[in-house]
This record gives C-alpha cells, structure tokens and sequence, in this order.
C-alpha cells in the first residue's frame, strides 16, 4: 500500500497522547490478574466484548469513565514501564521519532500510588526508547480539572521537584472540558510558571468547550498550545491569533469521531487551518480506545483530504517546529 508507506515514513512527532490511553484491552486484564485487582461487575468480561465496547463512545464522559477503570489495574513502577514501553514500541513501527505524552498523576496518586512511581516507570521506558529506538520525548503532566482545585494544587506541589529536575516538561489540563473553564487553574498555572523557566504549558481546550475556552487557556492559563482547538473556527479573531502568535493545536482526528466531536474525520477543521496559517498536528489522544495509533491517523486524514506532497511536508515541517525540543533536535528530524 504506497499511501500507507509514505505516511510511515515521513519523520513523525506526537504531541497529544496520553499514555494511560494506550492500555490495550490485551493487556488491561494481565495486569489486572497480575496486580489482583477486581474490575466493576458491570465491566466487560473479556478483551473481545471490550473491544466491541471501544467501537463507539456517547461523548467524552462515557469514554472517560472506561478510562479512568483502565488506570486501576496500574500499581507498579513495572506497570507504568510496560505501558509506555508498549507505545514506544507499537509507535516505532508506524514511524514516530519524537513524542511528548501526557501522564495523570492524580489517577494514581488517588490510589495511593506515590508520583514517584509512576514517572520513574515511564522515564525509564523513554529512556530505552531513546537508545533502541531512537525516539526522543518529553513528559507532560497532566491536571484533572474535574477534581477539586485544590487536589490540583496539592498534585502540583508534589510535582516540583520533578520540574525542576526536567524530569517533568509541561503541564497540561485534560478530563472532562465542560463545566470546568480554564479560568479555575489560573493560580496552578502561575504556580507551575514559578518551577522551571522552561517550562512548557498546554491545555486541552474547543473540544467539548466553545472558542472562549480556548481564548481563556491563552490569557489567563498563559498556554502556548492547545490540545485539539478545533471550535476556535467559531470565533475569526481567535483564529487571527492562533496564527499570529503561532500556537500550535494538537489535533486528533480519530478521537475527535470516536466521542463524536464530528461525524467524520473530513469535517475537521483541517484546511480552514491550513488557509488560515495556523500550525497542527495530527495526533492518536487515546489509541487502545479510539482505534489508531499515529499512522492510523494520518492514513484517515489522507483518505479524506487527499493532500498534495506540498502540503504533508508543510505538516510535517509544521509539527516538528512546533515541538518542545532543541534546535538541534529539530534540524535531525527534518
Ligand atoms: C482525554 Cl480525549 C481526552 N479529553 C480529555 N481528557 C482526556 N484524558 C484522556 N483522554
Ligand atoms: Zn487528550
């Protein structure tokens, strides 16, 4: 399949990716056996009818909530390894070279889980995945804002060792969008701002919420990308300045039609973007649950978009400009 090999082989980066959504069904139940844990009675029994489950999510609440019983069965520093070791792995072969990837501490911490584990876990998996795959990545943890502000601040605290050490790059904000504006983690944001003075800041902001969530993600959150940003159409001023200031909005159209943000991967915002100027890319979000890792996305972008050479290269050009590394990172992913 030429299509199919030529997206694998164009130098690929993933910006918007949560690693406690790539546990596979497959490996959901070993872990939940290995770790003796009891998943819900009315949780699916078996990979098959879980899978089956995954075929289509009402919005990002029903997803969320098989996501957040997925986290439970993650105990060990081992735990947290195998996942993101199992990403680098699978990502390898689709052609991923560089990735930045979210993490929930508040998932784990809840249960009791120091933080300490679960990035000590994942930092050991991007290390081995720097020296035998080569893929470069940085951690971004993330704030659950549907959890009380103060759990976040608390979260936050735990954290700042990490970020100063750079064993910790960014700061997110992800779980449920709507009722919970950026504007209730402005102070966290300012907090984080204070840890490192590279510290990068994003939030997932115009997915469920409206074009003001992620106008007030820029003012008050002081974020310089958006994850998914794809209601900013809404507002043409908005769209002015995403291309004005060049902030990136990390994409993810398979997500988007799995929780049913559109109906289809061909009414993303894709070229009004492109006409506009403002710079994306195309990510996987939670690929054991939307059905894609990062290939799988570009190869449905093409099949609907039919874009020219030309235009994958600005793409491509695109998403490794608008990564969280150095320049001379960059000028060997090019
Ligand atoms: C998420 Cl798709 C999405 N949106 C918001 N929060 C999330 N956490 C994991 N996946
Ligand atoms: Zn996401």
């Amino acid at each position: 399949n030429t299509m199919r090999d030529f997206l694998r082989d164009l130098p690929k980066c993933e910006h918007h990716l949560h690693l406690e959504g790539t546990l596979e069904p497959d490996l959901l139940y070993p872990l939940a056996q290995r770790n003796n844990i009891e998943l819900p009675e009315q949780f699916p029994k078996t990979v098959k009818e879980l899978e089956d489950r995954y075929k289509q999510f009402k919005d990002l609440q029903d997803f969320l909530d098989f996501y957040y019983i997925g986290c439970e069965v993650l105990l060990k520093q081992e735990d947290f390894f195998d996942l993101a070791w199992a990403y680098f792995k699978r990502s390898h072969s689709q052609g991923l070279k560089h990735a930045e990837v979210f993490f929930d501490p508040q998932s784990h911490t809840s249960r009791g889980i120091a933080i300490e584990t679960v990035v000590s876990g994942f930092q050991k998996a991007c290390v081995k995945a720097q020296q035998e795959l080569h893929i470069s990545s940085k951690l971004i943890m993330c704030l659950l804002r549907h959890l009380p502000v103060e759990d976040c601040k608390a979260t936050l605290e735990s954290s700042r060792v990490l970020f100063e050490t750079q064993q910790l790059h960014g700061l997110g904000l992800d779980s449920a969008e709507k009722p919970f504006p950026p504007e209730l983690f402005a102070e966290c944001y300012e907090t984080a701002r204070t840890f490192h003075p590279d510290i990068q800041l994003t939030a997932h902001a115009g997915e469920e919420g409206d074009a003001s969530y992620v106008s007030n993600a820029l003012d008050l959150l002081k974020a310089s990308r958006i994850d998914h940003g794809v209601r900013s159409t809404e507002d043409p001023e908005l769209m002015a300045r995403l291309a004005r200031d060049k902030v990136m909005c990390t994409v993810c159209p398979l997500s988007s039609v799995k929780l049913q943000v559109f109906q289809d991967v061909r009414e993303l915002p894709l070229t009004e973007f492109l006409n506009a100027g403002i710079p994306f890319s195309l990510n996987s979000d939670d690929p054991a649950y939307f059905g894609g890792y990062i290939l799988d996305n570009y190869v449905a972008v093409q099949t609907r978009f039919d874009w020219d050479l030309a235009t994958w290269e600005k793409v491509v050009r695109q998403s490794i400009e608008g990564s969280w590394c150095d320049d001379k990172r960059k000028n060997e992913l090019q």
